[in-house]
């Protein structure tokens, strides 16, 4: 049923066109530098499968890539998320792990769509859940994004609310390669948009907020947003390290002060490895290129967290 322990596809992302600032697709190099794949070597025991090597997604552009229903660089996010896709894929599809490390947010279109797909096939039809750490809901559609920029946009599409006709422009995705908003958690909400909302409310979408975290605990949180999901569901565990406040994670596109303190974050990704339900993590948005004297703290804050969801103890 479960992923062999040991083995771990790793996908690294260099890709920052679902925003606008550059320097988010240095961050897969960034914490590979740090020692990321060789503590999870070395520490945790994982076999390692996948490219070694960081691939340069920024150079996937299509010949003209004009905006579509608003958004910015649509058919290069699509290519790129297309590839991620069957990337993912195939390393879930042989029972790993798959870690990605990105990137933007909108790189997981691609990846949940990889997971999705892999876990129907693995486990006799059954829907994986996500559990979303952040601090956006990543649920705008192209009509309701006030930016344009995919990244605001993931959710929306990974779940069918927002659909298209254009094949080069997200209309590859597949039923099976969809999730359902009922299996979707998420936790560390404070910067949701006015159209996110009425989505949320409208779907009745679970969703925890840090007003939630404030009330309850993060212990709480996380034992409702696990028992949301159902102790025999896979989970997708995908990551934003702006969900982190800027005082541990400032080297982020779009910091939201009021955030997850670090233990915090740790906290959610050791109970998501504690179920042992884990079948694939993102970790996204580390910008080594903003906040130069801060970026080293983003960056070890990121290994933290991966290390932790994927079973490093701290006794
Ligand atoms: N909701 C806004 C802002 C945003 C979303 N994700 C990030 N920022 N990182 C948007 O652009 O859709
Ligand atoms: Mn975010
Ligand atoms: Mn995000």
């Amino acid at each position: 049923f479960l992923p062999h322990p040991s083995d771990l596809g790793v996908v690294l992302v260099g890709f920052s066109g679902g925003q606008c600032k550059e320097g988010v697709d240095a961050a897969p190099t960034a914490l590979v530098q740090a020692g990321l794949l060789d503590q999870l070597r070395d520490d945790l025991g994982y076999k390692l499968h996948g490219d070694a090597s960081v691939r340069n997604y920024n150079e996937m552009k299509p010949a003209s890539d004009e905006p579509h229903r608003g958004m910015k660089n649509p058919r290069a996010v699509s290519a790129v998320t297309e590839t991620l896709a069957s990337q993912v894929y195939e390393q879930a599809r042989q029972g790993r792990m798959v870690l990605t490390l990105g990137g933007d947010h909108s790189i997981a279109i691609g990846t949940l769509a990889g997971t999705a797909k892999a876990v129907r096939e693995r486990y006799n039809g059954r829907e994986m859940a996500v559990i979303w750490v952040d601090a956006h809901a990543d649920i705008n559609t192209p009509e309701t994004s006030d930016s344009g920029n995919v990244h605001g946009m993931p959710v929306a599409f990974a779940t069918g609310l927002a659909t298209s006709q254009e094949r080069d422009i997200f209309g590859w995705l597949t039923d099976e390669q969809k999730i359902s908003t009922r299996k979707l958690v998420y936790i560390g909400l404070r910067d949701v948009d006015r159209g996110e909302k009425k989505i949320l409310r409208d779907h009745g979408i679970r969703a925890f907020s840090m007003h939630d975290i404030d009330r309850h605990g993060i212990g709480r949180v996380v034992e409702m947003a696990l028992a949301h999901i159902g102790a025999d569901t896979p989970i997708h565990l995908s990551f934003d390290v702006d969900a982190l406040d800027p005082m541990w994670a400032p080297s982020t596109g779009t910091p939201v002060r009021g955030g997850l303190t670090l233990r915090e974050g740790d906290y959610i990704a050791e109970c998501v490895h504690e179920t042992g339900q884990l079948v694939a993590m993102d970790l996204v948005e580390v910008n080594p290129n903003l906040e130069v004297a801060g970026a080293s703290e983003t960056v070890r804050a990121g290994v933290s967290l991966v290390r932790c969801a994927l079973g490093d103890t701290l006794l």
